[in-house]
């Protein structure tokens, strides 16, 4: 795969070089290139921003050098910098512009961009960018803008650090064990069991007896009823998802005790509970 992110911060990505992301750089999984905004100006002061029409506060990112990068980018990307024509079936690159205006990135889309030969990611900052270049870059692009989740941050860099790392593990490769991502996708929905290592029993607190029984059965149901307990604790938005339809009496019977009943195979809260 190949990544390139254009930002007029791009010391920021630095550590794109380190750990996971790094050692797939270096094996060669991931050809990843950070590229600086500014070589794409023609002016002496090399001005990526200017003054909003409409009027209100702070600067807007203009069209042309996100024009000039982008395009330089995609040529790269398909291999055709001589401009000889593309004689294979390349995909168009997929454009990434975190915002907090975007779809949510979720690890269903980090699953679904692992798949694509090339992404670019616009890293915006102030206002943002002006709204032509994503009009614009749909002819060369698929155009993704995506957010993280709801706050504000004060430029892209820091969201495509995440995602960067959120898509390179799933690369071929790119993590040491396929096992752990195999048990990742069988989360269905809910949150993750809680974990305990050595010493069973540290500053008065015992790891659970069941995860010392040597009972499979057991242990596995223990942990998917905490990924019940917490979810319903945590986050009961992803309850109303959750496929409850095949349940055994004893998941209802936990469900029941979080104050939940499964109705058409979806989980409803108990107005009393
Ligand atoms: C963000 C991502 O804050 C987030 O993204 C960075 C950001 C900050 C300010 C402006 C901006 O512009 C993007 C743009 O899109 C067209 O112009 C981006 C929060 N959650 N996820």
């Amino acid at each position: 795969m190949r990544i390139d992110v254009v930002s007029i911060f791009p010391e920021y990505l630095a550590p794109l070089e380190l750990s996971l992301i790094g050692k797939a750089r270096q094996d060669g999984l991931l050809d990843l290139r950070v590229h600086d905004l500014r070589d794409f100006t023609t002016d002496r002061h090399r001005t990526v921003d200017d003054t909003p029409y409409g009027g209100g506060a702070g600067m807007v990112m203009k069209p042309e050098p996100w024009a000039q990068a982008l395009t330089a980018v995609a040529a790269e990307g398909s291999g055709d910098a001589a401009g000889a024509g593309d004689s294979g079936d390349a995909r168009k690159p997929v454009l990434i512009v975190p915002s907090p205006a975007g779809e949510r990135f979720t690890q269903a889309t980090a699953h679904q961009l692992a798949e694509e030969e090339q992404l670019v990611f616009a890293c915006g900052r102030y206002e943002g960018i002006d709204e032509r270049v994503l009009e614009w870059a749909a002819d060369h692009f698929t155009v993704r803008p995506m957010s993280l989740g709801d706050y504000v941050l004060n430029g892209g860099e820091v969201a495509v650090l995440a995602m960067v790392e959120a898509i390179g593990r799933l690369l071929p490769g790119v993590v040491g064990n396929p096992e752990s991502l195999v048990e990742e996708s069988h989360s269905d929905g809910l949150l993750e069991y809680p974990v305990y290592t050595k010493p069973s029993s540290w500053r008065d607190r015992d790891v659970p007896a069941v995860l010392l029984s040597g009972n499979h059965g057991k242990i596995a149901q223990w942990r998917r009823h905490e990924q019940y307990r917490r979810t319903a604790e945590r986050r009961p938005d992803l309850l109303a998802e959750f496929d409850a339809g095949k349940l055994p009496r004893a998941d209802r019977t936990a469900f029941a005790d979080l104050g939940y009943d499964v109705v058409d195979g979806r989980l409803k809260r108990r107005p009393d509970a």
